[in-house]
């Protein structure tokens, strides 16, 4: 088994993000999705609108930037580029190409990428991992999985995208430990400044603190 440069694989899946000591959001009963910012009118897409879309199973891994890997996940849901070029395109303006889309969680959290790297043919809008709903810890009731990418991109509990023109502002721009614009797991792309393999050892270092915050947040109480 190859795992991209600087990854050590896990067993199992662990919740891991940002929102660590917080439980995860409660699922809304009929939840939808936004679609939003550079088009001639907003959208909104419902459970009904989602399962009219192709299905689709991708099995891959799950690579954190902080230097974890999930191994083997079955993700099944629908390719983010079909509802792209079905929903999305007919809805853009005239001359305004998109280049950023926004991915925004029911916890608040943010993630950004190239529309490039988002219309990957490996990009779905999950709503099912190894044969089951998806759980509360993994994101339900819908996650952006893009496996080429580290996992900051792939937003939890997905409940809003956005198209851009232009790079949308990122208030993490300048921290310390800011993320690659395009995170591509397979060239190392961690930080935004400094080189992947330079910063390895101070994610790693991170790991343990923010697995053991994030499970305590978990719903799924830990063993
Ligand atoms: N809504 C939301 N999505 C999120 C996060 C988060 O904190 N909130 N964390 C990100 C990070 S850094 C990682 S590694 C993965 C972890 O996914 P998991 O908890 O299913 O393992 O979710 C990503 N998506
Ligand atoms: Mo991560």
């Amino acid at each position: 088994m190859t795992l991209p440069p600087g990854q050590r694989a896990v067993d199992g899946f662990p919740r891991f993000g940002k929102h660590l000591h917080h439980p995860p959001p409660p699922a809304p009963a009929d939840p939808v999705i936004e679609i939003g910012g550079a088009l001639t009118e907003a959208l909104t897409l419902s459970a009904t609108d989602l399962a009219e879309l192709p299905r689709r199973e991708i099995r891959a891994d799950f690579h954190c930037v902080a230097g974890w890997s999930a191994t083997g996940l079955l993700w099944e849901g629908a390719p983010f580029r079909t509802l792209y070029r079905t929903r999305v395109e007919p809805l853009l303006e005239p001359g305004a190409p998109i280049s950023h889309v926004v991915f925004e969680g029911l916890d608040g959290y943010r993630s950004i990428a190239l529309l490039e790297d988002a219309l990957a043919d490996d990009v779905l809008i999950a709503d099912h991992l190894d044969g089951r709903p998806l759980d509360s810890d993994h994101g339900a009731p819908l996650r952006l999985v893009s496996p080429g990418q580290y996992g900051f991109v792939s937003t939890k509990h997905l409940c809003r995208v956005e198209f851009h023109t232009t790079e949308p502002p990122d208030p993490d721009r300048w921290s310390p430990i800011a993320s690659h614009r395009r995170a591509r797991v397979w060239h190392e792309e961690r930080h935004r400044r400094l080189p992947g393999r330079a910063v390895r050892p101070v994610y790693r270092a991170l790991i343990g603190p923010i697995r053991a915050l994030s499970a305590r947040g978990s719903r799924v109480r830990p063993r």
